[in-house]
């Protein structure tokens, strides 16, 4: 019987404080979203750092140790860093956590693009922060950095502490990125592929969308991969559901939506998660735990 993994973003770069009180900032408050979520049903956590004081995104280790130890007291959950960090930092920041803190598992973005955030300056106006503003106008003019040299430099510095890779694929081209890295032996399977909708920058949300994200990547990995989708702000959910019937796995959490329904935030990752379980056990698939998602990928555990 097929297990649908889910995991929970429960912070990373692209929100900022401003935009929702429930968005987690400190480490207490990242550990306990973590916990909370993974006590939902999330069998992987995805997880960035902020500065505690202004919430702003940071590769600090110390920051990532303060959440990673209460999260590995209180749950079995596969632990997840980011090594995109926020795309305005440079790559041998971003790495640090993952490639000083060995996690089983980190992300890795297959290509450089732009980064839509200017939109939230419509939609979010006032800021608590100096550095929200800014940050969220520049990303108009901004390229997340992802060349093959950096992607090949995060594979052999993580890869040798047996890290595997959530494989971001925001586009049908890095697909084929992945697809290269695997004929040159740097990536091998069972490959995660993450598949991102509805960023701007990126390939869209429609039905369309996914159905060719899909095949191609059916085509170019055949049995060796395991599929799972994200949808940004309000995609996440149809996203997700129209994923999960196609055979996929899902992504949620407030790294990529703030949002539980229209113009209604979200009070936590974990109702997110609760939510896309419903959906999935209406759907009479069941959850994968989280030793079940490490043996599906291949995780050193
Ligand atoms: N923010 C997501 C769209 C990363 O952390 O490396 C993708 C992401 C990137 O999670
Ligand atoms: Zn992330």
């Amino acid at each position: 019987m097929r297990k649908v993994i889910i995991s929970c973003a429960v912070t990373g770069a692209i929100h900022t404080p401003s935009m929702s009180p429930y968005l987690p900032v400190t480490p207490a408050e990242i550990a306990q979203a973590a916990i909370d979520a993974a006590a939902a049903g999330a069998a992987i956590v995805h997880l960035h750092a902020r500065d505690p004081s202004t919430g702003r995104p940071s590769q600090d280790v110390g920051l990532y140790r303060e959440f990673l130890a209460p999260i590995r007291d209180a749950s079995p959950v596969v632990l997840n860093l980011t090594t995109g960090g926020s795309p305005a930092m440079a790559i041998e920041e971003r790495l640090q956590p993952a490639l000083r803190l060995r996690p089983e598992l980190a992300s890795l973005n297959m290509g450089s693009m732009n980064f839509g955030l200017y939109e939230m300056l419509d939609r979010f106006k006032e800021f608590k922060h100096d550095w929200e503003r800014p940050y969220l106008q520049n990303s108009d003019d901004l390229i997340f950095r992802n060349t093959f040299r950096d992607i090949a430099y995060i594979l052999e510095s993580c890869g040798a502490n047996e890290t595997r890779f959530e494989i971001e694929c925001y586009d049908i081209g890095h697909l084929y990125t992945a697809a290269h890295f695997l004929d040159r032996g740097l990536l091998r399977g069972p490959l995660l592929i993450q598949s991102v909708f509805g960023l701007r920058g990126g390939i869209g949300a429609h039905p369309e969308d996914v159905m060719h994200m899909r095949r191609t990547a059916d085509r170019l990995f055949g049995a060796d991969y395991i599929w799972s989708v994200l949808g940004a702000g309000r995609h996440q959910m149809p996203i997700a559901s129209m994923a999960a019937s196609m055979g996929g796995n899902v992504r949620v959490g407030l790294e990529d939506s703030l949002w539980d329904g229209p113009g209604r935030l979200a009070t936590s990752s974990a109702v997110q998660v609760r939510r896309i379980r419903g959906i999935l056990e209406a759907l009479s698939l069941d959850v994968a735990t989280p030793d079940e998602a490490r043996a599906m990928l291949g995780l050193k555990g």
